[in-house]
């Protein structure tokens, strides 16, 4: 036969605190893609679709009260709900661009400071889950954050918790992030994002394995 498997899809991530322009960037980064031909989704954590992810949604909300711990546990499974189709799309080729992963539950469970909640203990429940090709941390300083403002009535919407899970994001950087200068202007940071995708696709052509969260 002259069938040839096709590359796996690339799993992308972005990273970053409210408001840094996330979802803009995701939008034009799926653009690009389609443009490109390429078998892509968009996804987004917490999915608020799941039974899981409609309790996250009233903790949001502050509909209703969880214990910080249970919390952080629920978001954790959330994602593991989605492991093997996360996996099956992976394998089909379909590349994923996906708005927040553990890092951001790491980040913001982490920066809550409480003692039963160490860096490590808010690593736990997500080793082992498939790890991305590339994060995409969008990097907004204090300043304009403060100037983008408009923080919506969520829970953690705030600038001084904001300012503390951008210190424990700072925390996680590893040999698949690059951070961008999210203060430039969304077209600019978007030629970046292009450039690392590409960059990142090209590479997926040597190997097929996924590595895991460590
Ligand atoms: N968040 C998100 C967490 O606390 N833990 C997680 O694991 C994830 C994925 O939930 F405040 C927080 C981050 C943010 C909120 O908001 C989700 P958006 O606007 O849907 O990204």
């Amino acid at each position: 036969s002259t069938e040839q498997t096709p590359p796996r899809g690339a799993f992308i991530v972005f990273e970053g605190v409210d408001r840094c322009g996330k979802t803009t960037q995701c939008n034009k980064l799926m653009e690009h893609l389609k443009a490109k031909d390429l078998s892509a989704e968009l996804w987004r954590f917490p999915d608020r679709s799941t039974e899981s992810g409609k309790r996250i949604n009233a903790y949001l909300a502050k509909e209703v009260e969880m214990s910080d711990e249970e919390v952080h546990l629920l978001f954790a499974q959330n994602r593991w709900e989605k492991r093997q189709t996360l996996l099956d799309k992976l394998a089909a080729g379909t590349t994923l661009v996906v708005d927040r992963y553990a890092y951001s539950g790491i980040a913001y469970s982490s920066a809550k400071g409480k003692d039963t909640m160490s860096l490590e203990w808010c690593k736990a429940p997500d080793q082992t889950l498939p790890a991305p090709d590339l994060v995409l941390y969008l990097e907004v300083s204090a300043e304009a954050a403060k100037a983008r403002g408009g923080f919506g009535g969520e829970r953690y919407e705030t600038a001084d918790f904001q300012e503390k899970v951008a210190e424990m994001f700072e925390q996680q950087k590893n040999a698949v992030w690059v951070s961008l200068d999210a203060d430039d202007s969304p077209d600019e940071v978007h030629d970046r994002v292009k450039a690392e995708v590409d960059r990142t696709l090209t590479t997926l052509k040597d190997f097929t394995w996924l590595p895991v969260l460590r």
